[in-house]
């Protein structure tokens, strides 16, 4: 299971000037506080790490500790129109479609020199115009499904009335991810995979504009959206400034590199993943689910002879471990497969294996 963040935006926003930032090391690198990492020119990784993890690692003395990750893409930008196949429209739409979370990049630096697609700077006319985009395709989305489907039970009654809603409010400019839909109806059109349904983060790539920062915060604010302001160009040339001086020379200037563990913890958080631990003295690894996961699907995420041979999972909570931390050999919980892993579960699995 990958989890996927897609950065999306107008054109010249500086989404690739971001996606080369963050992942400007290469995977494999030791990656110390830095919890990014290139995988190929459009992917990278995420590191969403997690201090019980190191806590674990040093108890059971692990030659390797693995913090989990999940995936950024960098998707080339979207335009006004695209919904109706505008740009690469609706293969860009499909792209944003595959991910669990949206980052909109927001342009607010000025800079006459890079062409602004809507002549001015304005991130949030900009966000505004490509969450119509989003509407629409879910629009067409929706107006599809309602099409093509045939009420035969209760089910198929109750995901038409779901569509209903969702056109209805949609028409009206209103995201699905708005309607308050119950546990039941998001599982209902879960495969669908609505683009307004995804959590959304705001990247204001500011350049120093306080002024549009302010103005954003204060949309953010009132829409309760997440706002992550960081001004990519200076940041980069401030670090290769910097790359040139001694540790002290660092120290002595004050200067601090961005903090990114605020956003790594909003991954976490506007996704719902939950994190469970497995133990040992090869490796001590974190893994992260996405939504209510039994133990037999935890298996699978490790590894595929573990899910098919699952025969119980011994479960350690970690907060009744901190406080018998001496006991290696402490019996925890014995649970079934149907068991729901939360978080902070270190988890041992027994299975057979098969032939
Ligand atoms: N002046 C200025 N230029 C920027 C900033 N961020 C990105 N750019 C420039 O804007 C142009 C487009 O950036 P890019 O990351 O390719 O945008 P994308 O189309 O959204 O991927 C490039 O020439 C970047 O160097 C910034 O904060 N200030
Ligand atoms: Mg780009």
């Amino acid at each position: 299971m990958t989890i996927k963040i897609g950065l999306v935006g107008l054109p010249n926003v500086g989404k690739s000037s971001l996606f080369h930032f963050l992942t400007r090391k290469k995977e494999g690198t030791k990656i110390a506080n830095y919890p990014f990492a290139t995988i190929d020119p459009n992917h990278g990784v995420v590191l969403i790490p997690d201090f019980r993890l190191e806590k674990l690692g040093k108890y059971w003395q692990s030659e390797k500790i693995t913090h989990s990750t999940v995936e950024i893409v960098d998707i080339a930008g979207l335009v006004k129109g695209a919904s109706q196949g505008l740009g690469l429209g609706n293969e860009f739409l499909s792209h944003i479609r595959e991910v669990d979370m949206i980052w909109h990049v927001l342009r607010c630096f000025p800079d006459q020199e890079i062409i602004h697609v809507e002549k001015s700077v304005n991130p949030i006319r900009d966000l505004e115009i490509i969450q119509l985009e989003l509407i629409s395709a879910d629009l067409q989305q929706a107006e599809r499904k309602l099409g093509k489907s045939k009420v035969k039970n209760e089910k198929t009654q109750k995901e038409k009335e779901i569509c209903e809603l969702i056109k209805k409010n949609l028409e009206q400019e209103i995201p699905v991810s708005q309607l308050g839909l119950s546990e039941e109806e998001k599982q209902i059109i879960k495969g669908y995979n609505f683009l307004t349904n995804k959590p959304v983060l705001l990247l204001a790539n500011h350049g120093g504009n306080e002024t549009e920062i302010a103005k954003l915060k204060d949309y953010a604010q009132q829409k309760q959206l997440t706002l992550f302001p960081l001004a990519i160009k200076l940041e980069k040339e401030m670090e290769e400034e910097m790359e040139k001086l001694s540790n002290e020379e660092k120290q002595e200037l004050g200067w601090q590199s961005v903090d990114f563990s605020v956003l790594t913890g909003k991954i976490k958080q506007l996704l719902n993943l939950k994190t469970f631990f497995t133990v040992g003295e090869d490796e001590t690894k974190s893994w992260l689910t996405k939504k209510a996961m039994n133990a037999r699907e935890c298996a699978g995420l490790i590894h595929s002879d573990i899910q098919k041979g699952f025969i119980w999972v011994e479960v350690h909570k970690y907060n009744d471990w901190l406080q018998f931390p001496g006991q290696k050999n402490w019996k925890g919980l014995t649970k079934k497969a149907d068991y729901i892993i939360e978080d902070g579960d270190i988890c041992h699995f027994l299975f057979r294996k098969k032939k």
